[in-house]
């Protein structure tokens, strides 16, 4: 009797479903690096060294751990460069009788492992991925009993069912959500925490010259890769984490500022993602300093919304969408993103800030992601499936099941409000009060017309005028309506003429690559 169990990228946890169901003595632990999943889109270098490193680490620790492991090196001649192919070759070379998977994380992968059994005549056991706090049906469950699917009611269900920050049946502190608290706007602060920078190793330094090899093309830099490719390293940034930002997470949440790249968020997303860090310890490790009196509530349940909360939510509707979600288009917009996207060459400094980093690092924090690129994006009509391409692509924690609900749903309005009860459209006031950009930037905030007017204000105007039909009915977006109703005619044509020169200016300079 021989056992296969493919463990694909994302699946580096020791205690993954598949190996819990398998006996090391008759089992083939199979990894593979192919060719279509460091292609599907052009991820950024950095993404792809993070997770060939993670992965050939996760073997040597599956190795020691007393597992026999049979791992297919990207540049290995024979390498047929699809998931399905290497399982293929695994069949013949170990002649398994079962093979056991855990769940993929996509629907393109799901459709992959579906076929197997057929394709290789061997059982195949699909096992549910219970990294999640969450299953498929469970979600399905919740969303069947409601009329709206409000992620803070998911949330609270998801406290109760967890006990997280829960005093028997009430919420720790006396409320579900002490948002109202947060959204402070930063100072520099020169004792600022920052996260912890791991020299590669030998096996790193191997990844990183072949990425630099064979994917020169791809966006971003290698130049200064200091993630953590295994669990211990990232555990230790979990530690940095909570000893030294947690405290602050709440109150800056939402805060932007210049050069600063981490402010007080955790860094540990590509960790999470890639299952080197658990997310169900990470909410019990926050409640723990909240109650050892450590962090305030107001940082520790936002950090817990964000985790037991949006991302359990991300998944659910990804999954119960379907595949055509990443087909919708609400406003039915078709404007290439701006060929700077991939450079970050803007005189608007908050996207410069932000796709600078971006590309430097294959990181940039939610508020950064959702009202500086996504928010530009939105405002252009930019076509949200390239903008959810271009989110995929450039960010190391990017997958497509936590990745496209974000982008496509909640920044793009693509699905016409599934998940958002508005669209995230801000004018350049919003930018100026979360931070610092616009006082460095050669654009004027304050002004929307006229050659320095910061862009975002005329394109805000512009994208409530154009999508009327579509947002007027909306109850929340009453109030940007009236103050629009309110300009003179005259006010209102020039801001429309001042977008329509900004976009024709933006449209002739290309579409990218
Ligand atoms: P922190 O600010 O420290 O937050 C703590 C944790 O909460 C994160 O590590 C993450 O696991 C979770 N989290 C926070 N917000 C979200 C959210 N909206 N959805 C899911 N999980 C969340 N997150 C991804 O993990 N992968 C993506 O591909 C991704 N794409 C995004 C695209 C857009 C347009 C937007 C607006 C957000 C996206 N996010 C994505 C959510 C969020 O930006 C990142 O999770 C966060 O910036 C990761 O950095 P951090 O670990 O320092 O997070
Ligand atoms: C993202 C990624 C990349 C770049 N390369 C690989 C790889 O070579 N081998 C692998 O097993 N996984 C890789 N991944 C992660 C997969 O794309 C991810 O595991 C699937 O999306 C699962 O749904
Ligand atoms: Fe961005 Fe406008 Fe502020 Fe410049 S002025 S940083 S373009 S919001």
């Amino acid at each position: 009797m021989t056992t296969l169990v493919p463990v694909l990228g994302d699946q580096l946890t020791l205690t993954l479903s598949s190996l819990a169901a398998a006996d090391k003595a008759d089992t083939v632990v199979q990894m593979m690096e192919v060719a279509d999943e460091t292609t599907y889109v052009r991820h950024h270098k950095q993404k792809i060294a993070f997770i060939l490193s993670a992965m050939r680490h996760h073997a040597q620790t599956l190795r020691d751990a007393g597992w026999q492991v049979d791992y297919v090196r990207f540049d290995d001649p024979d390498n047929s460069g699809s998931f399905t192919g290497e399982v293929a070759r695994a069949v013949a070379r170990h002649a398994p009788d079962r093979i056991i998977v855990t769940e993929a994380g996509e629907w393109r992968v799901r459709a992959m492992l579906d076929a197997w059994e057929t394709l290789f005549g061997v059982p195949v056991d699909i096992l549910t991925d219970d990294r999640f706090i969450v299953t498929h049906a469970d979600f399905e469950a919740w969303a069947a009993s409601r009329k709206i699917l409000t992620m803070e009611y998911f949330y609270r269900a998801m406290r109760q069912r967890t006990g997280v920050l829960m005093d028997g049946k009430d919420p720790v502190g006396g409320q579900w959500n002490f948002d109202k608290e947060n959204r402070k706007p930063a100072n520099k602060d020169l004792f600022m925490p920052q996260p912890l920078a791991f020299r590669p190793d030998a096996v790193t330094q191997d990844v990183l010259d072949l990425v630099a090899a064979r994917f020169a093309d791809h966006p971003g830099t290698l130049d200064g890769f200091d993630y953590a490719v295994t669990a211990e390293d990232a555990a230790r940034q979990a530690d940095t984490f909570f000893a030294h930002a947690l405290e602050k997470f709440g109150d800056y949440e939402d805060a932007m500022l210049t050069g600063e790249r981490h402010l007080w968020h955790s860094i540990l997303s590509p960790y999470l993602n890639a299952g080197l860090l658990d997310p169900l310890d990470l909410c019990r490790r926050a409640e723990a300093a909240y109650r050892a009196g450590k962090a305030p509530i107001n940082s520790v349940e936002g950090y817990v919304r964000q985790i037991l909360g949006w991302r359990e939510y991300m998944r659910g509707i990804y999954w119960r969408e379907g595949p055509d979600y990443v087909e919708r288009n609400y406003f039915g917009n078709t404007r290439a993103l701006p060929d700077w996207y991939w450079t970050g060459e803007t005189d608007m400094h908050c996207l410069r800030e932000a796709l600078g980093q971006t590309l430097a690092t294959a990181h940039a924090h939610h508020i950064q992601r959702l009202m500086v690129t996504g928010n530009f994006a939105l405002l252009i009509g930019a076509d949200p499936k390239q903008v959810h391409l271009w989110y995929l692509e450039v960010y190391i924690d990017a997958y497509e099941w936590v990745e496209l609900p974000n982008t496509l749903g909640m920044s793009q309005f693509g699905d016409g409000g599934l998940l958002g009860s508005k669209p995230y459209a801000g004018s350049g006031a919003y930018i100026n009060r979360m931070s610092d950009y616009c006082a460095h930037c050669r654009y004027d905030v304050t002004k929307r017309v006229g050659e320095d007017a910061c862009p975002f204000n005329a394109l805000y105007w512009d994208f409530l005028a154009r999508n009327e039909d579509k947002l007027r009915p909306n109850r929340r977006m009453a109030m940007p309506y009236r103050t629009w109703d309110r300009m003179k005619p005259e006010t209102r044509s020039e801001t429309r003429a001042q977008a329509a020169a900004f976009l024709d200016q933006l449209d002739a300079s290309g579409p990218p690559y």
